[in-house]
């Protein structure tokens, strides 16, 4: 039978499509990416930048502390913001040596931005990538970054090529480490892909460099799915955000259709995005859910676990009055940071984990622990610690990152926020009088109203979406962000550059390449209880576009089942070149159905 002669056929066609060739990757490999117009040289081909001087000045309200911090770096450029321009002569530069690392949690699009490095620097000069990121700068684990490589990565999705970590560098035989490694491999450059503490590492990492007298430009690029890394227009948003939410909405899409089916379950969401809302306030936007939590509206109206507990509730309730039984919460993941009284506790805990450190760790048990550290807690957080879940206390001694935060990604908020609003809805239907009665709560519920409270029956399920998201194939938007992030930053190394974020803007005009002062967005941020310079992070503003649209809808997504299911990420077709919605609301763009970053190249490496 025929079938027995094309199997083996069959068997061999997929095993060649094992390491990145699938029959996606190697159609997507194939796309055109746009260029914006500046890098293109008359033939129409890729070429380095120049960089000229704008009005613009960059200046945190730190300003004066980081210029002792970084004397040199701002003693030369003064915080001002560059715009890149077409180059002034035809002379290449070459014989370059630049190297590149991954720092951080994940974000599509990493990829591209070495597939425009390598592009921009093209073959007379050299990429070097670098293993498991800043870690393997330190024990100097670099190698060549070939064409076949680059077109073999370019346009898929992860950081896998060079892979990734979180070592932060600051100690002075760290600092020597990295003098050691740029030596020995005679880098003119250092690119560090990262988020807002790579970026400020890479701040002094740039004036070291400078006070040692070694030439070597180091440049950030600015990488993370949080959104968090954004500076009004000068970087709408940091690469990763797109894809990101898009996958998100895709699967909270997809739950708010399975929701209204199968009418029984209250899915709650927790969204990854660490302390800022902005993914949770985008795929809300994209998806329309009953609720959507907004950390940063949550800080800002003063909200207890109670008053959060509460507001769910009454969506619950109020939909069962419309007869819905159904719905989506989102949560997003820094949220219990910004709970006053656990933000307290949080800060309290801090302190003295920072003070005890050694202590604590030697302490064999939790409860040890427990026994150290409650009676050194103010009332109110010792208490409040102890109405928590174990396991969310445990969290809270046990887990943290290199910076001394706490791993909010791994505190199931979303089940310690189902356990809460399932008491309160068991106590409601035990006294809905109490609740609903004359006088007692929002409203005064009919006789035939309060039946129907007392039929509540709430099954709940929760998600948590976070590293499915971090390493999807970057969207046609993350993929053009990040090649010219790549040509951006790789232009700089060429000018010779140091100290500067390599970033693109204007992405609804043909993109605008820019070099931010990295020193200009250094502020001072308590850290394990101590003053440190980071870059400010970028939270969602309650009088932003984006958060008054969401505001002034949510009522009535809230009563209805108004949702919208995105669909996925689309590469093809008429969705596929959308911007983050929010992105283009506080951007003032006219529409966010198309991005326009340049023309389209076919990229080729020799
Ligand atoms: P970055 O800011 O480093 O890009 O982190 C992104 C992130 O995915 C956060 O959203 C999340 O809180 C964290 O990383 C998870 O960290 P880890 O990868 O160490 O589990």
């Amino acid at each position: 039978m025929s079938h027995h002669h094309t199997a083996p056929k069959l068997a061999s066609r997929i095993a060649e499509t094992s390491a990145r060739h699938s029959l996606f990757e190697e159609e997507i490999r194939k796309l055109p990416v746009p260029v914006c117009s500046v890098f293109l040289g008359e033939t129409g081909s890729i070429r380095p930048t120049a960089f000229t001087e704008t009005d613009a000045v960059l200046q945190s309200k730190d300003h004066e502390r980081t210029a002792e911090v970084f004397p040199l770096t701002v003693g030369k450029n003064r915080n001002v913001v560059l715009v890149a321009t077409p180059p002034q002569t035809a002379e290449k530069v070459t014989g370059k040596r630049v190297a590149v690392l991954f720092s951080g949690g994940p974000a599509a699009g990493g990829h591209n931005v070495l597939a425009g490095l390598k592009a921009v620097l093209g073959k007379h000069n050299t990429l070097l990538g670098i293993k498991k990121g800043p870690k393997g700068l330190l024990n100097g684990d670099l190698f060549e970054i070939t064409c076949r490589q680059t077109e073999t990565i370019v346009n898929t999705g992860g950081f896998d090529f060079l892979g990734t970590d979180r070592t932060k560098i600051k100690t002075p035989e760290q600092f020597e480490k990295v003098k050691q490694a740029v030596l020995k491999n005679k880098l003119d450059g250092l690119i560090i892909i990262g988020g807002d503490d790579s970026n400020t590492n890479g701040a002094f990492i740039a004036e070291y460099l400078e006070r040692e007298g070694i030439k070597c430009s180091v440049i950030g690029i600015p990488k993370t799915i949080d959104g968090d890394l954004a500076v009004g227009k000068y970087l709408p948003i940091s690469f990763g955000f797109d894809t990101a939410s898009k996958i998100f909405s895709e699967l909270v899409g997809n739950l708010t259709q399975d929701a209204a089916s199968a009418v029984k379950y209250w899915h709650f969401v927790k969204l990854m995005g660490r302390t800022a809302s902005k993914i949770t306030l985008e795929v809300a936007l994209q998806t329309k859910p009953a609720v959507a939590l907004i950390s940063e509206e949550v800080a800002e109206k003063n909200m207890s676990l109670d008053d959060i507990v509460n507001y769910v509730v009454d969506t619950i309730t109020d939909r069962r009055l419309r007869g819905i039984n159904h719905g989506v919460v989102l949560v997003p993941e820094g949220l219990v940071e910004f709970i006053p009284e656990m933000r307290t506790l949080i800060q309290e805990l801090n302190k003295v984990l920072a003070e005890y450190e050694a202590d604590i760790k030697d302490l064999p048990t939790l409860k040890n622990k427990q026994d150290f550290i409650y009676p050194r807690l103010s009332p109110q957080s010792a208490q409040l610690m102890a109405s928590l879940p174990e396991e969310i206390e445990e969290m809270l001694i046990l887990d943290r990152d290199e910076h001394g935060n706490v791993k909010v990604s791994q505190i199931e908020t979303e089940k310690l926020l189902i356990d809460k609003i399932r008491y309160r809805v068991s106590e409601i239907k035990r006294h809905p009088e109490k609740f609903f009665g004359k006088g007692q709560g929002k409203f005064e519920a009919t006789p035939e109203q309060i039946e129907k409270i007392k039929s509540l029956s709430l099954s709940t399920q929760s998600h948590f979406l976070g590293y499915e998201g971090r390493c999807g194939k970057p969207t046609p938007f993350d993929a053009a962000f990040t090649f010219n992030l790549g040509l951006t930053a790789g232009s700089l190394v060429l000018a010779g550059k140091t100290g500067y974020m390599a970033v693109v803007t204007d992405f609804d005009r043909g993109g605008r390449a820019l070099a931010l002062p990295l020193s200009g967005l250094i502020t001072g941020e308590l850290r394990k209880g101590k003053p440190e310079e980071v870059i400010e992070k970028s939270l969602v503003e309650l009088s932003s576009p984006s958060f008054k649209v969401f505001a002034e809808n949510r009522e009535k997504w809230a009563h209805e089942d108004l949702f919208s299911s995105p669909g996925p990420i689309q590469h093809w077709g008429p969705t596929s070149k959308q911007i983050p919605i929010s992105v283009a609301l506080d951007q003032g763009y006219a529409d966010y159905k198309n991005f326009k970053l340049g023309e389209e190249r076919k990229i080729e490496f020799e």
